[in-house]
């Protein structure tokens, strides 16, 4: 019934039983996203008497989140967990909530998303055939590098730092004066190993789980952006479903968030605890002239009026927090 047979010959893939939805992740098993999308697989198939329920592939073995993205558009899988940083040049609305500096806490990146900002952002992914279902958290992203401590943009100059594939964040980076590499998260460490680059940017998590740390062994607490991740469907599957059964998946979505922030908010003291243990210099940051070097990117990649309003009213909402 779901989009059983639409048989991609997917290497790895498993055949697909009626009821049982696929979703992708780059991130290996243990990971808070994976283990949301699990946790609301069994909400799914407690609340439909076992007839629906999600297999999750993690560790990026069915592509890196370009690839998958596309794959989830045309329906070969039925969910995705990505962040919205490859998504940057597909919809214009996740641009505000992926501006560097624009959220000042956990706490208001949070509020923003879990309201009617959040609602719209969700929204406008089905013109792209995909449903936008939730956000989860991805924390706040840090540079890290092989050389030493960033204080300053100065301390950046000549260094290249892997980014996602999002045109912002090439700026971003090319701004505060280093080199910007695009490339998929799952080249990174080799990248780092072999000298390919010399550092990238990211939260405890990722640098803990994908042992970037274990190469780079400096960390700059720049806290420059807390780009969401977001779980999306299929519009190809979401459209095969009763009306009753697409109430159940986005309140099984809706569910699986509160359980995602607790298992994120103790990874990240994990992943931090075990990155600071094994010896890697972290240094605080002022991030007044980071902020500062941004005006221009956020005018640069602030287009639509709908951009501009989205942004304000998150910087507004940051006003009464
Ligand atoms: C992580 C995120 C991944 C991926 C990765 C990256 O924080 O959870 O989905 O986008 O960053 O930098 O590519």
């Amino acid at each position: 019934m779901l989009a059983a047979g639409t048989g991609l010959g997917l290497a790895g893939c498993q055949p697909r039983l009626s009821g049982l939805f696929t979703s992708a992740d780059t991130h290996p098993g243990d990971y808070p996203t994976v283990q949301a999308v699990e946790y609301m697989g069994r909400l799914l198939e407690q609340r439909s008497g076992g007839r629906l329920g999600i297999h999750v592939y993690p560790g990026a073995q069915l592509g890196n989140e370009r690839d998958t993205l596309e794959i989830t558009t045309f329906g070969g899988l039925d969910f995705n967990r990505t962040n919205l940083a490859p998504l940057n040049s597909v919809e214009p609305m996740t641009i505000p909530p992926s501006l560097p500096f624009i959220f000042k806490s956990v706490d208001h990146m949070r509020a923003a998303l879990d309201g009617d900002i959040g609602e719209e952002i969700l929204e406008s992914f089905t013109q792209h055939d995909l449903i936008g279902l939730c956000f989860y958290d991805s924390g706040a992203r840090n540079f890290y590098n092989t050389r030493g401590p960033i204080f300053t943009p100065d301390d950046m100059k000549g260094l290249k730092l892997r980014v996602p594939s999002s045109d912002l964040y090439l700026a971003m980076v090319n701004a505060l004066g280093a080199n910007a590499v695009p490339m998929p998260f799952d080249e990174v460490y080799q990248s780092l190993a072999q000298g390919v680059i010399d550092g990238a940017e990211n939260n405890w998590p990722s640098f803990e789980s994908a042992r970037h740390y274990e190469v780079a062994r400096f960390i700059s607490l720049t806290n420059h952006l807390l780009t969401p991740e977001v779980l999306l469907m299929s519009k190809v599957s979401w459209d095969k479903l009763s009306a009753a059964d697409q109430q159940m998946v986005r309140q099984a979505a809706r569910d699986s968030v509160p359980h995602m922030r607790k298992l994120w908010d103790a990874r990240v003291a994990s992943s931090r605890e075990t990155i600071l243990a094994s010896g890697v210099e972290a240094n605080e940051v002022d991030t007044t002239p980071f902020a500062e070097m941004m005006k221009p990117v956020w005018d640069e990649f602030l287009v639509t009026p709908q951009q501009r309003d989205i942004a304000q009213r998150i910087v507004k909402l940051g006003e009464t927090l």
